[in-house]
């Protein structure tokens, strides 16, 4: 069986939602953030950087959610969503799954600076180009087809959803309400019965059982 090191408002809720789409069994192990609002001490004990999400699959820890998707997609779970090498789509499926680290540095260093009250010179600079430029591309995308990797939900959209949704969400005021595309995609992911159970159990506003 699975484990799941969750850690309290943070993105290991989408292996939560990933084993609810998958219909398996899981533990969940639940760790608070800290009162600096970091991951506490003793999840160093399962990742050297203290970064969500984690799991153990018998001996084996493993970290990085686009890491642990794709294990658990593969190992447990026959494949589903997931693109196989064959499939045309193959490469809009890779693209996709990586968007959302991609993302999520650009938006991390404009919170940081944003905090910070400053403009970041030429780094403020290059990740408001990539931020604005990587989602104008995601919304473009989103023109075209429902999900990133085409015509069905795949692990592509199970990554990117903190990034289009939680992220925003969590921000106050969401920072991506011009992408009209972005948004009815948003709508669409978060109708899934999996991610309201995910959420409910780990999601942002979920309480530790
Ligand atoms: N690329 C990593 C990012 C993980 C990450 O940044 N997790 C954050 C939570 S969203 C974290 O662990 N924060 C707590 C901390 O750094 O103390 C992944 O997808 O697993």
């Amino acid at each position: 069986m699975i484990t799941i090191y969750h850690l309290g408002v943070s993105q290991s809720d989408r292996v939560v939602w990933l084993m609810e789409e998958l219909g398996l069994p899981y533990d969940l192990v639940w760790y608070d953030r800290n009162e600096e609002g970091i991951a506490p001490p003793e999840y160093l004990a399962l990742h050297p950087a203290a970064m969500a999400p984690v799991i153990r699959d018998g001996d084996r820890l493993l970290a990085e959610s686009v890491a642990i998707v794709q294990y658990i997609a593969h190992r447990y779970g026959g494949g589903r969503l997931t693109v196989a090498p064959d499939d045309e789509n193959y490469a809009d499926y890779l693209y996709w799954l990586e968007f959302n680290n991609n993302a999520q540095c650009g938006m991390f260093i404009k919170g940081a600076l944003k905090a910070a009250g400053h403009d970041g010179g030429l780094i403020g600079m290059v990740s408001q180009r990539r931020t604005d430029g990587l989602f104008q591309q995601m919304d473009d995308h989103l023109a075209t087809w429902p999900y990133l990797a085409g015509e069905e939900f795949t692990l592509a959209d199970l990554m990117s959803a903190f990034a289009v949704v939680t992220v925003p969400e969590l921000s106050g005021g969401n920072m991506l309400a011009s992408y009209t595309n972005i948004q009815r995609y948003g709508e669409r992911v978060t109708q899934r019965s999996a991610w309201q159970r995910a959420m409910a159990i780990a999601g942002p506003k979920a309480k530790r059982p």
